[in-house]
Formats: structure tokens, sequence, C-alpha cells
């Protein structure tokens, strides 16, 4: 069991005086975490997926996800994953508002941590498994290529399960653009 960890981008992002696009933030934001302690395993396809619940108001996001390892515990890795947002210019805004950097925990280990289920709880800032991922298709799909085993952790149910119940309608558009070349530490 590893821990996974999902990466979104819709906005291109400033990163030490420079703009980059989504797809050379998330090499820089990997490298950034390998420097913090982070070890990248795999990597999986960058995927091009119209941006939920609102295509029309924002531009398309490029998805990815990656196996890592680290000695940081869930709530040190999501305070690294917030920091490296922020490095690469996200501001807080509303759900789903665009933006240049989003890091999600998906699965730390398989360890349950203030889940019922749906939603995140009021007040909670962790949440695992991660509440959403398991009806959207731009997690599931790059989840699936570097995971094709991993099971949700609470009924146990696997990832091919989970990625029949998506509907064709959000999972035709999805678009697979190719590796994220991320030198592996390990
Ligand atoms: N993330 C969101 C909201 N909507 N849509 C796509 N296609 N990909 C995302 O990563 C995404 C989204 C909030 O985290
Ligand atoms: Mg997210
Ligand atoms: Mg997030």
């Amino acid at each position: 069991m590893a821990i996974y960890v999902a990466l979104g981008a819709n906005q291109a992002a400033q990163y030490r005086g420079k703009t980059v696009t989504p797809a050379e933030t998330f090499l820089l934001a990997v490298e950034r975490l390998q420097q913090f302690g982070v070890d990248v395993l795999k990597t999986s396809n960058l995927w091009q997926s119209p941006a939920w619940p609102d295509p029309d108001a924002q531009p398309p996001y490029i998805n990815a996800v990656i196996a890592v390892e680290t000695k940081l515990d869930p709530h040190a890795l999501l305070a690294l994953l917030k920091k490296t947002e922020a490095a690469f210019g996200r501001v807080a805004a509303k759900r789903n508002a665009p933006r240049p950097l989003d890091l999600d925990i998906l699965d730390y280990h398989g360890q349950v941590i203030n889940y019922d289920g749906r939603t995140m709880r009021k007040g909670e800032t962790l949440t695992l498994p991660h509440p959403r991922m398991l009806s959207r298709p731009f997690v599931l799909m790059p989840l699936a290529e570097i995971a094709p085993n991993w099971r949700e952790p609470v009924i146990m149910r696997a990832i091919t399960g989970w990625a029949a119940r998506l509907a064709l309608e959000d999972v035709a558009p999805m678009k697979r653009l190719g590796a994220l070349l991320v030198p592996s530490t390990k």
C-alpha cells in the first residue's frame, strides 16, 4: 500500500518570477516535494478534462496522480502540499474556483480519517480517503493507471468497480496527454 496524491491545475502558475503551464507546474511541484522528504514511486499520464462542474466558465483541467512514500504523517504531508500550492501562486478562493495548482491526498496507506462516506466533515481539514475522489473520472483514470489493484479502504471496492460506475458523458471527454516525466527517487 502506498500513498496517492492527485494533482490538478487549470491556470498558469507564477513560480520564481516565471509563468509556467500546468504540465510544467506539475514537474516543478513534484521536484519540490522530493526536496522536502517525499519519494515519488510512480507517476500517471497527464489527463485533460473539462472543468467540473462548470466546463463553460473555466479552462479545462490537467490532472495526474502520483504514488509516493514519506516519513511525514498525513497531517504533515497535507501541510507540505498546502505550502507547495502557495509556492505556485494558489490563493484562498471559493470551492471549485480555477487554480494554478491543487494537491490532494487521495489515500494514505488505507488510513480512514474523519470519513463519513460522502463529504468533508465540517471544520475538518483532512478527510481520508478523499471523499469526492470516487465519483471523479479525472482522479480515477490516472489512479487506475498506476494502481490497477487499488481498493477503496472503507468498503474495499476495487477501482475497476468505481470506474464502472462513472457516467459515460463524464468519461468520454477525458483526453490522455502523455507521461508526467518525473525523475524517480526510488
Ligand atoms: N478540481 C476541482 C473542481 N473541478 N475539474 C476537473 N476536471 N479537474 C479537477 O481537478 C477539478 C475540477 C476542485 O478541486
Ligand atoms: Mg481538489
Ligand atoms: Mg484541494
